[in-house]
């Protein structure tokens, strides 16, 4: 009782603080893994001596859990700086990857700039090999093309490149290694170009997200870049239940971008609403193809724009439905340890599977009731062992997770998170929450540091 009163005084100062600082379109802009970067990249705009696109005309694109990249001008040229380097990212509380990414991120840190804009980006190597970049879809000269020894030489360990061009397109494009093994490591980052006359109709909610795959033995952190079976799969990085859910504000119009740089095509699905089709790595689609639907696929290499009006409330799945997408690798909770027995209804493999996953912050396994006789069932257990409920757990519980339900990270595997459908009231709530975060950035650090 007591607790339920402080919490509504609490939330009663957060409504009233927020209705004081910001109007709901910024607040819709601030629900990003990384406010700091977000609020810099404004900052820049703001700067921005040759404003000739008036403010509103678009919103920025978030990229949850990937910061966007700053830049600085050089009179009229924004100027941006990326350090390709080995990434720490814990994808999930009981998983670490040794990727390569961006600027201490994987994927990359999110350009965006203007259509029309110039843009010089000093890319530098801090690997311990030979790379390039790639301006995946955009229309470059050929000597900014990032191919090795075709269009460029390739940029040693320790040197920088520069690339310059004009971007006169608009849409979702991407930034890769031009080097396969080096983007299934996970060199890749979005580079958004927003239109010079505004998309209509305008939207209210704008994410993007990229789709990557790693195949990763337990006990180990390096993904096998030549594996064609991937036991991780990842938005922006992370796998579901650490995946930030997209929160928007009920009677909203919300676009996602999606970008797909690995083995396989992920069809995309959405529930509880259907959605059109407005663009792809070429672009804007004129209206008269968008049609409705709830899955996209989004095949290797690229990227796909779909929008929807948010109609209905609720805490909305999106994800992958390839089966094995929807999975998290189980195996990585065993580490170096065996359970005893192959019976996996035994007490003994239970209370096992107990002891391993609290060590991770694991509040539960097993959470769905299973059958007296359930060991007699051909083909049981299926899911029953994978629902692990992490709902506390580092990295899971952040303001975008705010008054879900109890054990709400137990049905959330692998390529996956919700869109997060919320009436005024709650979403103001979760927005001065995300604006007042002490630590918006999950775990994350580079080598050496
Ligand atoms: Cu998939």
């Amino acid at each position: 009782m007591s607790s339920s009163r402080r919490n509504f005084f609490q939330n009663a100062a957060i409504y009233g603080a927020s209705l004081l600082g910001l109007n709901s379109r910024l607040g819709a802009a601030t629900n990003s893994g990384a406010p700091q970067a977000n609020e810099k990249h404004s900052a820049h705009h703001h700067a921005l001596p040759t404003r000739k696109v008036e403010t509103h005309a678009h919103i920025p694109v978030l990229t949850p859990d990937v910061p966007d990249l700053p830049f600085t001008l050089d009179g009229a040229t924004k100027v941006f700086h990326l350090r390709a380097e080995p990434v720490k990212r814990k994808i999930v509380p009981f998983k670490t990857v040794d990727a390569w990414g961006y600027n201490g991120s994987c994927p990359g840190p999110t350009i965006q700039v203007n259509q029309g804009d110039r843009v010089r980006i000093h890319v530098e190597n801090a690997l311990p090999e030979s790379t390039s970049m790639h301006w995946h879809g955009l229309e470059v000269p050929i000597e900014q093309d990032g191919v090795p020894f075709i269009s460029q030489k390739p940029i040693a360990p320790g040197e920088t490149y520069t690339y310059e061009f004009t971007v006169h397109q608009e849409g979702t494009f991407f930034y890769h290694a031009h080097s396969a093994m080096q983007e299934m490591i996970g060199l890749i980052g979005l580079f958004i170009a927003h239109p010079q006359s505004p998309y209509v109709p305008h939207a209210d909610h704008d994410f993007g997200i990229v789709l990557q795959e790693w195949a990763i033995l337990p006990n180990n952190s390096v993904p096998n870049t030549a594996s064609m079976e991937f036991n991780w799969l990842t938005f922006n990085g992370l796998s579901a239940p650490s995946v930030t859910p997209l929160v928007v504000r009920l009677g909203s119009r919300v676009r996602l971008r999606f970008v797909n740089l690995g083995m396989d095509h992920h069809p995309i699905h959405l529930h509880g609403h259907q959605f059109v089709i407005t663009g792809t790595e070429g672009g804007r689609a004129p209206e008269s193809t968008w049609y409705p639907t709830n899955t996209v696929l989004v095949g290797v290499a690229q990227s796909k724009v779909v929008e929807f009006e948010a109609k209905y409330p609720g805490d909305w799945m999106i994800h992958c439905h390839l089966p094995h997408h929807m999975m998290n690798s189980m195996m990585d909770l065993l580490r170096d340890r065996q359970i005893q027995t192959a019976d996996t209804t035994d007490p003994r493999a239970l209370s096992q599977m107990e002891t391993l996953a609290r060590g991770i912050g694991v509040e539960h396994v097993h959470h769905s009731p299973i059958a007296e006789n359930a060991n007699s069932i051909p083909g049981f257990p299926q899911d029953a062992f994978m629902e692990m409920s992490m709902d506390n757990a580092p990295g899971v519980s952040k303001p975008q997770t705010h008054g879900l339900p109890v054990n709400w990270s137990a049905g959330m595997m692998g390529m996956m998170t919700m869109v997060r459908v919320l009436r005024d009231k709650q979403y103001d709530e979760v927005q001065s929450l995300i604006r007042n975060q002490k630590s918006p950035q999950p775990e994350e650090h580079r080598h050496g540091s």
